[in-house]
């Protein structure tokens, strides 16, 4: 088996979680008070994640797929032998598995992730599965620019940036995370990238308010984890989930909302809390297909073709640069 890249040191797990505190503590200070979303995910926010994916209301995930599923033909045309496809992001998801079964003669599989063991784990098990595949997991923080293996260099490269994790990031640092990736995939690149689009305000607000409490509780984890890692003291039951579309910004914008005016501790600092005062936790932002195009353009991309749904409720974007 290749052996995983290693990435340097600031970026591994002890770094996370220093991170973790230090943006914490600064995000508490801030007003209003926020803490950014990429600390949803340890072990039981990743596997809560998991849960949201299959939850009826939660359609990204469901509608992605069938797009994906929809577009073998078109995929296994962008992925004949000889090529490379680089995913940002471990790569253990359904989605993954859809591109590399519709795609029978691609070569090399290049998972990047910051989650060494996590990705070293999910390579294994792809080798079992895909064995004529070559996987060659990078361990790297993907949001910034990062070297692929020497063998990769020479093949012709597509990117795979699946989930619509870009809305995630703020629209400027989405436009830095596709210049970024455009610089590690190098010229003569694609790049494929899974887009939610604006909707139906009721659609948006099922999603991330689902009947069964789940999105809750991934949200209110934040303050468990918290409580775990940073010797926090916060009363779960006292701050409730709040996840709203905003128009004027066409985000989903979650919130963890206190119920009382409070006083909490982490690590030995207090942090006051005024009743109805929120942390902001999350920003989804929804595109419309004009508007991520411009985006990539900005970012030094050239749309070649989308794929959506019928509904038109999510979009996958080829780009090239
Ligand atoms: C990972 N990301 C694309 C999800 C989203 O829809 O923005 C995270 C999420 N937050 C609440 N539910 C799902």
């Amino acid at each position: 088996a290749a052996p995983v890249q290693k990435a340097r040191p600031a970026e591994m797990e002890g770094g996370a979680s220093f991170d973790f505190a230090a943006d914490v503590m600064a995000g508490l200070q801030a007003r209003p008070k926020r803490i950014p979303s990429k600390y949803f995910y340890d072990m039981a926010g990743s596997r809560l994640f998991e849960e949201i994916t299959q939850l009826p209301e939660y359609y990204p995930t469901r509608v992605e797929r069938g797009i994906l599923a929809e577009n073998a033909e078109a995929i296994a045309k962008l992925l004949p032998a000889g090529r490379a496809l680089v995913e940002f992001g471990n790569g253990s998801s359904a989605k993954t598995r859809i591109v590399l079964r519709a795609a029978r003669e691609l070569s090399t599989y290049v998972p990047v992730d910051i989650a060494a063991e996590f990705l070293q784990e999910q390579a294994e098990a792809l080798r079992l599965e895909f064995p004529s595949l070559n996987v060659l997991p990078v361990a790297a923080d993907f949001t910034r620019a990062f070297d692929l293996p020497a063998s990769v260099r020479t093949m012709p490269r597509v990117g795979f940036f699946p989930g619509s994790t870009i809305g995630n990031f703020e629209p400027l640092d989405a436009a830095g995370f596709l210049h970024h990736a455009g610089q590690s995939l190098g010229t003569d690149a694609v790049m494929v990238v899974g887009v939610d689009l604006v909707k139906n305000e009721a659609v948006l607000h099922a999603a991330y308010n689902d009947a069964a409490g789940v999105t809750a509780r991934f949200n209110l984890n934040l303050l468990a984890r918290i409580n775990r890692e940073l010797d926090g003291n916060f009363d779960l039951d006292s701050f409730e989930h709040r996840a709203s579309f905003d128009r004027r910004h066409s985000r989903i914008e979650m919130h963890l909302v206190s119920r009382a005016a409070q006083r909490v501790s982490i690590d030995g600092y207090s942090f006051d809390f005024a009743e109805g005062e929120t942390i902001h936790t999350e920003n989804s932002y929804k595109y419309t297909v004009d508007a991520f195009r411009a985006l990539a353009r900005e970012a030094g991309w050239r749309p070649i073709s989308v794929w959506t749904d019928s509904d038109g409720w999510f979009s996958i974007h080829v780009l090239a640069n």
